[in-house]
Protein backbone atom coordinates (compact mmCIF):
# COMPACT_ATOMS: atom_id res chain seq x y z
CA UNK A 1 0.00 0.00 0.00
CA UNK A 2 0.87 3.16 -0.50
CA UNK A 3 0.94 6.51 2.16
CA UNK A 4 0.91 10.42 1.32
CA UNK A 5 1.37 12.27 4.10
CA UNK A 6 0.60 16.14 3.81
CA UNK A 7 -0.87 18.04 1.42
CA UNK A 8 1.25 17.19 -2.03
CA UNK A 9 2.01 13.81 -0.36
CA UNK A 10 -1.67 12.63 -0.60
CA UNK A 11 -2.57 14.02 -3.79
CA UNK A 12 0.63 12.10 -5.27
CA UNK A 13 -0.28 8.86 -3.03
CA UNK A 14 -3.86 8.88 -3.88
CA UNK A 15 -3.00 9.29 -7.77
CA UNK A 16 -0.31 6.13 -7.86
CA UNK A 17 -2.76 4.09 -6.03
CA UNK A 18 -6.46 4.59 -5.44
CA UNK A 19 -6.09 2.56 -1.95
CA UNK A 20 -3.92 4.78 -0.51
CA UNK A 21 -3.74 5.80 3.07
CA UNK A 22 -3.63 9.62 3.16
CA UNK A 23 -2.42 11.52 6.68
CA UNK A 24 -2.98 15.02 7.14
CA UNK A 25 -3.56 17.17 10.32
CA UNK A 26 -6.67 19.27 8.44
CA UNK A 27 -9.88 16.88 8.43
CA UNK A 28 -11.01 19.89 5.10
CA UNK A 29 -7.68 18.81 3.29
CA UNK A 30 -8.10 14.95 4.21
CA UNK A 31 -11.63 15.04 2.86
CA UNK A 32 -10.15 16.52 -0.38
CA UNK A 33 -8.89 13.66 -1.49
CA UNK A 34 -9.91 10.20 -2.59
CA UNK A 35 -8.51 7.57 -0.90
CA UNK A 36 -8.61 3.86 0.53
CA UNK A 37 -8.02 5.48 4.24
CA UNK A 38 -7.76 8.47 6.00
CA UNK A 39 -6.15 8.97 9.03
CA UNK A 40 -6.38 12.69 11.23
CA UNK A 41 -3.13 13.35 13.03
CA UNK A 42 -4.41 15.48 15.93
CA UNK A 43 -2.29 18.22 17.35
CA UNK A 44 -3.17 18.23 21.25
CA UNK A 45 -3.39 22.12 21.24
CA UNK A 46 -5.74 23.95 23.94
CA UNK A 47 -7.70 25.82 21.00
CA UNK A 48 -8.57 22.13 19.31
CA UNK A 49 -7.33 20.38 16.36
CA UNK A 50 -5.28 22.29 13.88
CA UNK A 51 -6.21 23.27 10.39
CA UNK A 52 -3.10 22.99 9.01
CA UNK A 53 0.51 22.99 10.30
CA UNK A 54 0.81 26.65 9.41
CA UNK A 55 4.18 25.48 7.76
CA UNK A 56 5.30 24.92 10.91
CA UNK A 57 7.35 21.09 11.26
CA UNK A 58 6.90 21.50 15.03
CA UNK A 59 2.90 21.12 14.50
CA UNK A 60 3.49 18.65 11.85
CA UNK A 61 5.88 16.54 14.69
CA UNK A 62 3.08 16.95 17.34
CA UNK A 63 0.65 15.79 15.15
CA UNK A 64 3.03 12.41 14.70
CA UNK A 65 2.67 11.33 18.00
CA UNK A 66 -0.85 10.50 17.66
CA UNK A 67 -0.71 8.13 14.64
CA UNK A 68 2.88 7.13 15.42
CA UNK A 69 2.22 3.46 16.31
CA UNK A 70 -0.23 2.77 13.27
CA UNK A 71 1.88 4.66 10.92
CA UNK A 72 4.92 2.59 11.87
CA UNK A 73 3.00 -0.05 11.44
CA UNK A 74 1.41 0.77 7.93
CA UNK A 75 4.65 1.74 6.14
CA UNK A 76 6.58 -1.37 6.94
CA UNK A 77 7.10 -2.51 2.91
CA UNK A 78 5.36 0.14 1.20
CA UNK A 79 6.14 4.26 -0.17
CA UNK A 80 5.92 7.27 1.72
CA UNK A 81 5.04 9.90 0.15
CA UNK A 82 5.67 13.35 1.50
CA UNK A 83 6.43 17.56 0.53
CA UNK A 84 10.01 18.38 2.84
CA UNK A 85 9.10 22.13 2.24
CA UNK A 86 5.99 22.34 4.51
CA UNK A 87 4.46 21.75 8.11
CA UNK A 88 2.87 18.30 8.38
CA UNK A 89 4.82 16.40 5.65
CA UNK A 90 8.36 17.99 7.19
CA UNK A 91 7.19 16.75 10.84
CA UNK A 92 5.32 13.75 10.71
CA UNK A 93 7.72 12.28 8.21
CA UNK A 94 10.85 13.35 10.40
CA UNK A 95 9.05 11.87 13.05
CA UNK A 96 8.59 8.79 10.80
CA UNK A 97 12.02 7.96 10.12
CA UNK A 98 13.88 8.74 13.54
CA UNK A 99 11.62 6.32 14.57
CA UNK A 100 12.82 4.04 11.55
CA UNK A 101 16.12 4.38 12.95
CA UNK A 102 15.73 2.35 16.20
CA UNK A 103 14.52 -0.52 14.35
CA UNK A 104 16.37 -3.42 14.05
CA UNK A 105 16.28 -6.68 11.99
CA UNK A 106 14.62 -5.00 9.14
CA UNK A 107 14.57 -7.64 5.92
CA UNK A 108 14.20 -6.12 1.81
CA UNK A 109 10.55 -6.18 2.45
CA UNK A 110 9.90 -4.19 5.41
CA UNK A 111 11.90 -1.45 4.10
CA UNK A 112 9.91 2.03 3.41
CA UNK A 113 10.87 3.63 0.28
CA UNK A 114 10.07 7.64 0.55
CA UNK A 115 8.83 9.82 -2.55
CA UNK A 116 10.08 13.38 -1.27
CA UNK A 117 8.73 16.99 -3.28
CA UNK A 118 11.43 19.30 -2.80
CA UNK A 119 10.61 22.56 -3.39
CA UNK A 120 11.64 25.91 -6.23
CA UNK A 121 14.27 28.04 -3.94
CA UNK A 122 14.29 31.12 -6.61
CA UNK A 123 10.12 30.72 -6.04
CA UNK A 124 8.95 29.48 -3.02
CA UNK A 125 8.40 31.15 0.33
CA UNK A 126 11.78 31.20 2.30
CA UNK A 127 9.71 28.99 5.16
CA UNK A 128 9.76 25.90 2.35
CA UNK A 129 13.28 26.50 1.67
CA UNK A 130 14.14 26.52 5.73
CA UNK A 131 11.77 23.40 6.53
CA UNK A 132 13.86 21.76 4.01
CA UNK A 133 17.07 22.13 4.52
CA UNK A 134 16.35 21.13 8.19
CA UNK A 135 14.87 18.14 7.47
CA UNK A 136 17.95 16.87 4.68
CA UNK A 137 20.55 17.95 7.29
CA UNK A 138 18.81 15.83 10.43
CA UNK A 139 15.93 13.36 9.91
CA UNK A 140 17.03 12.07 6.21
CA UNK A 141 20.66 11.53 6.63
CA UNK A 142 20.31 9.92 9.88
CA UNK A 143 18.16 7.46 8.30
CA UNK A 144 20.19 7.22 5.93
CA UNK A 145 22.81 6.27 8.03
CA UNK A 146 20.66 3.99 9.94
CA UNK A 147 20.77 1.94 6.71
CA UNK A 148 17.02 1.36 7.39
CA UNK A 149 15.50 3.40 4.72
CA UNK A 150 14.71 1.56 1.21
CA UNK A 151 15.17 4.30 -1.99
CA UNK A 152 14.85 7.60 -1.68
CA UNK A 153 13.49 9.31 -4.83
CA UNK A 154 14.08 13.21 -4.77
CA UNK A 155 11.16 15.08 -7.08
CA UNK A 156 12.11 18.48 -7.57
CA UNK A 157 9.50 21.27 -8.09
CA UNK A 158 11.96 23.14 -10.32
CA UNK A 159 10.09 22.42 -13.84
CA UNK A 160 7.21 23.19 -12.42
CA UNK A 161 8.01 26.33 -12.11
CA UNK A 162 9.74 27.40 -14.69
CA UNK A 163 7.75 25.98 -17.27
CA UNK A 164 4.67 26.86 -15.41
CA UNK A 165 3.31 23.64 -15.17
CA UNK A 166 -0.87 23.57 -13.74
CA UNK A 167 -0.36 22.10 -10.35
CA UNK A 168 -2.48 18.55 -11.19
CA UNK A 169 -0.68 18.04 -14.52
CA UNK A 170 2.66 18.28 -12.75
CA UNK A 171 1.51 15.23 -10.12
CA UNK A 172 0.50 13.32 -13.31
CA UNK A 173 4.05 13.60 -14.35
CA UNK A 174 5.97 12.90 -11.30
CA UNK A 175 3.43 10.14 -10.78
CA UNK A 176 3.75 8.67 -14.88
CA UNK A 177 7.12 9.01 -14.21
CA UNK A 178 7.18 6.83 -11.52
CA UNK A 179 5.29 4.56 -12.69
CA UNK A 180 7.71 3.71 -15.63
CA UNK A 181 10.16 2.66 -13.03
CA UNK A 182 7.60 0.27 -10.81
CA UNK A 183 6.45 -1.76 -13.79
CA UNK A 184 10.22 -3.09 -14.79
CA UNK A 185 8.91 -6.18 -12.56
CA UNK A 186 5.82 -6.53 -14.23
CA UNK A 187 7.30 -6.02 -17.62
CA UNK A 188 10.09 -8.67 -16.90
CA UNK A 189 6.79 -11.60 -16.11
CA UNK A 190 4.80 -10.23 -18.72
CA UNK A 191 7.21 -10.01 -22.10
CA UNK A 192 9.57 -12.24 -23.59
CA UNK A 193 12.73 -12.13 -22.09
CA UNK A 194 15.04 -12.16 -24.04
CA UNK A 195 18.26 -12.13 -21.70
CA UNK A 196 19.24 -11.41 -17.47
CA UNK A 197 15.74 -10.67 -15.56
CA UNK A 198 14.41 -8.93 -12.84
CA UNK A 199 12.10 -10.34 -11.03
CA UNK A 200 9.87 -9.22 -8.37
CA UNK A 201 12.12 -10.52 -5.26
CA UNK A 202 15.02 -8.94 -7.22
CA UNK A 203 13.68 -5.56 -7.59
CA UNK A 204 12.51 -5.66 -4.00
CA UNK A 205 15.80 -6.32 -2.90
CA UNK A 206 16.87 -3.21 -5.22
CA UNK A 207 14.42 -1.09 -4.02
CA UNK A 208 15.38 -1.80 -0.32
CA UNK A 209 18.57 -0.30 -0.39
CA UNK A 210 19.35 2.40 1.66
CA UNK A 211 20.12 5.23 -1.02
CA UNK A 212 19.07 8.07 -3.56
CA UNK A 213 17.27 6.68 -6.77
CA UNK A 214 17.02 8.79 -9.91
CA UNK A 215 15.68 6.85 -12.86
CA UNK A 216 15.34 7.47 -16.25
CA UNK A 217 14.07 6.25 -19.71
CA UNK A 218 14.16 6.60 -23.20
CA UNK A 219 14.25 5.73 -26.92
CA UNK A 220 17.67 4.18 -27.23
CA UNK A 221 19.61 4.98 -30.22
CA UNK A 222 22.05 1.70 -30.64
CA UNK A 223 24.71 4.18 -32.47
CA UNK A 224 25.06 6.31 -29.65
CA UNK A 225 27.38 5.38 -26.79
CA UNK A 226 25.30 5.34 -23.93
CA UNK A 227 26.86 7.46 -21.89
CA UNK A 228 25.90 10.14 -24.20
CA UNK A 229 22.26 8.60 -24.29
CA UNK A 230 22.04 9.03 -20.57
CA UNK A 231 23.14 12.44 -19.50
CA UNK A 232 21.37 14.06 -22.30
CA UNK A 233 18.30 12.42 -21.05
CA UNK A 234 18.44 12.71 -17.12
CA UNK A 235 14.86 12.68 -15.91
CA UNK A 236 14.07 16.71 -15.23
CA UNK A 237 11.70 16.08 -12.53
CA UNK A 238 13.99 14.86 -9.68
CA UNK A 239 17.14 15.75 -8.36
CA UNK A 240 20.14 14.97 -11.02
CA UNK A 241 22.01 12.30 -10.02
CA UNK A 242 25.30 11.45 -8.33
CA UNK A 243 27.82 8.92 -9.71
CA UNK A 244 26.30 5.72 -9.21
CA UNK A 245 26.72 2.58 -6.67
CA UNK A 246 24.37 0.23 -8.08
CA UNK A 247 22.30 0.39 -11.44
CA UNK A 248 19.28 -1.02 -12.63
CA UNK A 249 18.29 -1.99 -16.13
CA UNK A 250 15.37 -2.65 -18.24
CA UNK A 251 16.14 -2.97 -22.06
CA UNK A 252 12.97 -3.29 -24.79
CA UNK A 253 13.49 -4.25 -28.05
CA UNK A 254 10.64 -4.04 -30.91
CA UNK A 255 9.52 -7.66 -32.44
CA UNK A 256 12.59 -9.04 -33.97
CA UNK A 257 14.82 -6.94 -33.37
CA UNK A 258 18.44 -7.19 -32.06
CA UNK A 259 18.63 -7.63 -28.30
CA UNK A 260 22.65 -7.47 -28.18
CA UNK A 261 22.84 -3.43 -27.90
CA UNK A 262 22.03 -4.08 -24.02
CA UNK A 263 26.12 -5.27 -23.87
CA UNK A 264 27.25 -1.41 -24.51
CA UNK A 265 25.07 -0.40 -21.24
CA UNK A 266 26.71 -3.35 -19.18
CA UNK A 267 30.08 -2.09 -20.67
CA UNK A 268 29.62 1.33 -20.10
CA UNK A 269 28.56 0.78 -15.93
CA UNK A 270 31.32 -1.75 -15.66
CA UNK A 271 33.63 1.06 -16.81
CA UNK A 272 32.43 3.17 -13.44
CA UNK A 273 33.02 -0.40 -11.56
CA UNK A 274 29.26 -1.08 -10.91
CA UNK A 275 27.20 -4.17 -12.27
CA UNK A 276 23.87 -3.32 -13.04
CA UNK A 277 20.84 -6.05 -12.62
CA UNK A 278 19.25 -6.18 -15.83
CA UNK A 279 16.53 -7.63 -18.13
CA UNK A 280 16.06 -7.42 -21.59
CA UNK A 281 12.65 -8.10 -22.92
CA UNK A 282 10.76 -8.02 -26.72
CA UNK A 283 7.76 -5.34 -26.48
CA UNK A 284 5.25 -5.81 -29.39
CA UNK A 285 4.25 -2.26 -29.14
CA UNK A 286 7.56 -0.79 -29.15
CA UNK A 287 8.96 0.54 -32.68
CA UNK A 288 11.84 1.42 -31.28
CA UNK A 289 14.61 0.43 -28.67
CA UNK A 290 13.41 1.46 -25.09
CA UNK A 291 15.45 1.34 -22.12
CA UNK A 292 14.74 2.41 -18.49
CA UNK A 293 17.52 3.07 -16.19
CA UNK A 294 18.44 3.64 -12.71
CA UNK A 295 20.80 4.70 -10.94
CA UNK A 296 21.58 4.23 -6.99
CA UNK A 297 24.01 7.14 -5.56
CA UNK A 298 24.50 8.12 -2.03
CA UNK A 299 25.24 11.72 -0.94
CA UNK A 300 26.71 13.27 2.71
CA UNK A 301 23.94 16.10 3.93
CA UNK A 302 26.37 19.11 3.19
CA UNK A 303 26.38 17.69 -0.46
CA UNK A 304 22.92 17.15 -0.66
CA UNK A 305 22.23 20.28 0.19
CA UNK A 306 24.64 21.70 -2.89
CA UNK A 307 22.64 19.42 -4.90
CA UNK A 308 19.04 21.00 -3.75
CA UNK A 309 20.93 24.28 -3.93
CA UNK A 310 22.32 24.47 -7.22
CA UNK A 311 20.70 27.10 -8.97
CA UNK A 312 22.61 29.51 -11.08
CA UNK A 313 20.54 32.91 -10.13
CA UNK A 314 22.24 34.87 -7.72
CA UNK A 315 19.80 35.93 -5.85
CA UNK A 316 18.25 32.47 -4.98
CA UNK A 317 21.26 31.51 -3.92
CA UNK A 318 21.98 34.30 -1.75
CA UNK A 319 18.30 33.31 -0.44
CA UNK A 320 19.21 29.72 0.68
CA UNK A 321 22.87 31.29 2.86
CA UNK A 322 20.33 33.45 4.54
CA UNK A 323 18.43 30.82 5.60
CA UNK A 324 21.18 28.44 6.11
CA UNK A 325 23.01 31.24 8.33
CA UNK A 326 19.26 32.19 9.90
CA UNK A 327 19.30 28.44 11.16
CA UNK A 328 22.58 28.36 12.52
CA UNK A 329 21.81 31.64 14.35
CA UNK A 330 18.58 31.64 15.14
CA UNK A 331 18.61 29.97 18.94
CA UNK A 332 21.67 32.30 19.96
CA UNK A 333 19.81 35.68 19.25
CA UNK A 334 16.96 35.00 21.09
CA UNK A 335 18.96 34.14 24.06
CA UNK A 336 21.07 37.26 23.13
CA UNK A 337 17.91 39.19 23.34
CA UNK A 338 17.07 38.81 26.69
CA UNK A 339 20.52 39.65 28.34
CA UNK A 340 21.10 42.46 26.07
CA UNK A 341 18.19 44.44 27.16
CA UNK A 342 19.20 43.83 30.31
CA UNK A 343 22.69 45.27 29.62
CA UNK A 344 20.95 48.28 27.42
CA UNK A 345 18.39 49.10 31.02
CA UNK A 346 21.08 49.10 33.13
CA UNK A 347 23.29 51.14 30.63
CA UNK A 348 20.59 53.70 30.87
CA UNK A 349 19.29 53.79 34.44
CA UNK A 350 15.92 52.47 33.62
CA UNK A 351 13.83 49.06 34.81
CA UNK A 352 14.92 45.89 33.05
CA UNK A 353 11.43 45.05 33.90
CA UNK A 354 9.81 47.86 31.69
CA UNK A 355 12.07 47.00 28.74
CA UNK A 356 11.55 43.00 28.92
CA UNK A 357 7.68 44.02 29.24
CA UNK A 358 7.46 45.90 25.82
CA UNK A 359 9.67 43.38 24.26
CA UNK A 360 7.49 40.58 25.63
CA UNK A 361 4.46 42.14 23.97
CA UNK A 362 6.21 43.18 20.82
CA UNK A 363 6.73 38.90 20.41
CA UNK A 364 10.27 39.62 20.66
CA UNK A 365 10.87 37.26 23.27
N1 LIG B 1 4.31 18.85 -7.08
C1 LIG B 1 3.49 19.33 -6.15
N2 LIG B 1 3.97 20.07 -5.15
C2 LIG B 1 3.11 20.52 -4.23
C3 LIG B 1 1.71 20.24 -4.26
N3 LIG B 1 1.12 20.82 -3.18
C4 LIG B 1 2.11 21.43 -2.49
N4 LIG B 1 3.30 21.26 -3.12
C5 LIG B 1 4.62 21.71 -2.68
O1 LIG B 1 4.84 21.11 -1.40
C6 LIG B 1 5.40 22.05 -0.50
C7 LIG B 1 4.41 22.33 0.60
O2 LIG B 1 3.97 21.12 1.13
P1 LIG B 1 2.43 20.75 1.42
O3 LIG B 1 2.28 19.29 1.14
O4 LIG B 1 1.51 21.70 0.72
O5 LIG B 1 2.36 21.05 2.98
P2 LIG B 1 1.89 20.11 4.17
O6 LIG B 1 2.85 18.99 4.31
O7 LIG B 1 0.45 19.78 3.97
O8 LIG B 1 2.09 21.07 5.43
P3 LIG B 1 1.14 22.28 5.95
O9 LIG B 1 0.16 22.61 4.86
O10 LIG B 1 2.10 23.36 6.29
O11 LIG B 1 0.46 21.70 7.13
C8 LIG B 1 5.74 23.25 -1.34
O12 LIG B 1 7.07 23.12 -1.81
C9 LIG B 1 4.74 23.19 -2.48
O13 LIG B 1 5.21 23.81 -3.65
C10 LIG B 1 1.23 19.44 -5.34
O14 LIG B 1 0.05 19.12 -5.46
N5 LIG B 1 2.17 19.02 -6.24
MG1 LIG C 1 -1.15 21.11 4.11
Amino acid sequence: MTIGIGGAGSKLAARLDPNATIVNVSESELNKVEAGKRILAVVHAARGQFRGSRKSPQIGHDAYLSVRRELLALVRGDMVFSATGGGTGNGVTSGLLTDLVALDDLGPHDKTCFALVLPYAKLEPSEYINNTINFLQSALSEAIDSGNTGNIVLFSNSLKFQSRVPEDEYNNMLVDSLRVFLAIPDKNESLKLLDGHIDYEDFTLYTSRPFFNHFTYFDFDPETPFEDQLNANINPLLLPPENPIEALFLYETPVGGDPTPFYDILQHFSNVNVSPVYSVVENPERQTPFVTVSLLYSRKPAELLDDFNHVSEEHTKAKVRKSLEQQVELPKLQVNLETETKRVAKQRGGSEEDILVVLRRLGKL
